[in-house]
């Protein structure tokens, strides 16, 4: 129980993935629930905002990037509300595997058989410009060999 007090939760959601050992209770989750209300990515997540789905489950959705930067650009989010690659924890770090087990499916689905991408910008420095945490799938096209 200490664990799951942990992790974040999502509006919609009471409990989510037994076979990841993950549970949500939104009653005791709630105040963190309503800090996600200025999210972006939790207002596309929710489909409060319109976007154009590649793939979701339970745990995680994706959706095309509104400024592509390569023929194929996807973006991968967590349904919940994890801002940055430094939140990962032992706790939550379960989701992001699971989201880099999706990944390679979307991408052999795209059509990405010649490789691609996988980026994620962390705060300032990193260029950050959504305080979601998401990875970006990119390719379709031979990408630069420079990545700063
Ligand atoms: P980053 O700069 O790493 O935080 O990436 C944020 C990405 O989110 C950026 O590539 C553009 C994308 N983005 C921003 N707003 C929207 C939106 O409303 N819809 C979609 N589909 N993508 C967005």
């Amino acid at each position: 129980q200490e664990i799951l007090r942990n992790i974040p939760c999502w509006p919609g959601k009471e409990q989510l993935a037994p076979d990841l050992g993950l549970c949500y209770n939104m009653r005791t989750m709630k105040k963190e629930c309503m800090n996600m209300s200025d999210c972006l990515f939790c207002k596309i997540i929710s489909g409060d905002i319109p976007s154009t789905k590649v793939y979701e489950d339970e745990l995680v959705y994706a959706f095309r990037d509104i400024h592509p930067q390569a023929s194929t650009h996807v973006l991968f989010v967590p349904k919940a509300h994890i801002p940055d690659a430094q939140a990962i924890t032992a706790e939550n770090a379960r989701l992001v595997a699971h989201i880099f087990t999706v990944i390679p499916q979307v991408a052999r689905q795209l059509g990405l058989e010649e490789g691609y991408r996988v980026v994620t910008n962390c705060g300032k420095h990193g260029c950050q410009s959504v305080q979601h945490l998401h990875f970006h799938l990119l390719g379709g096209n031979q990408l630069s060999e420079t990545m700063a």
